[in-house]
């Protein structure tokens, strides 16, 4: 299609993405459109629109970016996966955005003698996530009052609100200042995309567009370049331990039996790959950040 042409069909088309206005998720959720080379005109308090991207932010508070979605009143939103599961647990994950990692946990006081999930039968529980919690209960075959607190959860059994309490975890610092320990992980969370199921065409082309650079903007986070030089004798063994995204690349160096070889190694075996590479003699080694990939 000419470029006339795309520019007209966007013209009209638009897809309106929900973000959390202020709060945890806030600042990354605009961060990571920001990397899509998404540049969002400034002063909006409710919405505002992209300048270079057929898009519109609507700014909401989490808890309702969910329904947003799953209702259409929204195409894509970010938001918390237990937020997520909370609100609309039949919402498809389009995909999962690397910050806001966090647990839902159950905590009880530091003191307890807790003798694992039987634990709580019968017993009162304070929570922001009744449902995700009442469910996870059912499937376990525990009868537990769960008992909703829109915040200040933790201080719930100190008051004789309640028993125990299932809350967000991050270091864990809040449990601890509160005198309770933690028990039981529920669920481990972090942001995503989410889509409406009733997009067009032209949309479901636009949220792919938009996906397509987050993947890429991801995989640059996740992965580090590495240049190295290699003596040729060890050229197969340095191969095997680089995974690289196929083979990595291989050039000869001035210097007679020597190679320089580049390839893509990701950020969480980083130093156990370093190590081996050392060991198989890899010298002059240059690690560098990717900005993006393009898969
Ligand atoms: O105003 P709005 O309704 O939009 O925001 P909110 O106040 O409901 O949510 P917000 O901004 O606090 O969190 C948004 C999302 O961030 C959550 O739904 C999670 O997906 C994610 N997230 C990541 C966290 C945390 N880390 C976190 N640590 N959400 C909350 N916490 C709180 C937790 O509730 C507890 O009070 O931090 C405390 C625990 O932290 P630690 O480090 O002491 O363990
Ligand atoms: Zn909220």
């Amino acid at each position: 299609m000419h470029l006339t042409q795309v520019k007209e069909r966007y013209k009209l088309l638009m897809i309106k993405i929900a973000i959390q206005k202020s709060g945890r998720l806030a600042d990354k959720s605009r961060e990571i459109l920001a990397s899509c080379g998404i540049k969002i005109r400034r002063g909006g308090k409710l919405k505002a629109p992209a300048i270079n991207f057929p898009l519109e932010l609507l700014y909401l508070r989490d808890d309702d970016i969910p329904r947003y979605v799953s209702t259409g009143v929204a195409d894509l939103g970010i938001v918390g996966e237990n937020v997520l599961l909370e609100h609309a647990p039949e919402t498809q994950v389009q995909l999962r955005l690397g910050f806001g990692q966090c647990r839902l946990s159950l905590a009880v006081p530091q003191g307890t003698a807790y003798t694992g999930l039987d634990w709580w039968k019968g017993k009162r529980v304070a929570c922001s996530y009744p449902n995700l919690l009442r469910s996870y209960f059912s499937e376990s075959g525990i009868d537990a009052s769960v008992n909703y607190l829109s915040g200040s959860v933790e201080i719930a059994p100190s008051i004789g609100l309640a028993d125990g309490i299932c809350d967000i975890v991050s270091t864990g610092s809040t449990l601890q200042l509160n005198g309770l320990k933690e028990v039981q992980k529920i669920l481990r969370s972090e942001a995503v995309l989410i889509s409406s199921p009733d997009l067009s065409t032209d949309q479901q082309e636009l949220r792919d567009k938009l996906v397509y650079r987050l993947e890429s903007v991801l995989y640059a986070k996740r992965n580090k370049y590495i240049l190295l030089n290699a003596p040729n004798r060890a050229l197969d063994k340095i191969q095997a331990i680089l995974p690289g995204m196929r083979s990595p690349t291989v050039m000869p160096l001035a210097t007679e039996g020597w190679s320089s070889v580049h390839s893509v190694i990701p950020e969480d075996s980083f130093w156990e790959i370093i190590d081996e590479l050392r060991a198989e003699g890899a010298e002059g080694i240059l690690i560098c950040p990717i900005e993006k990939m393009l898969l």
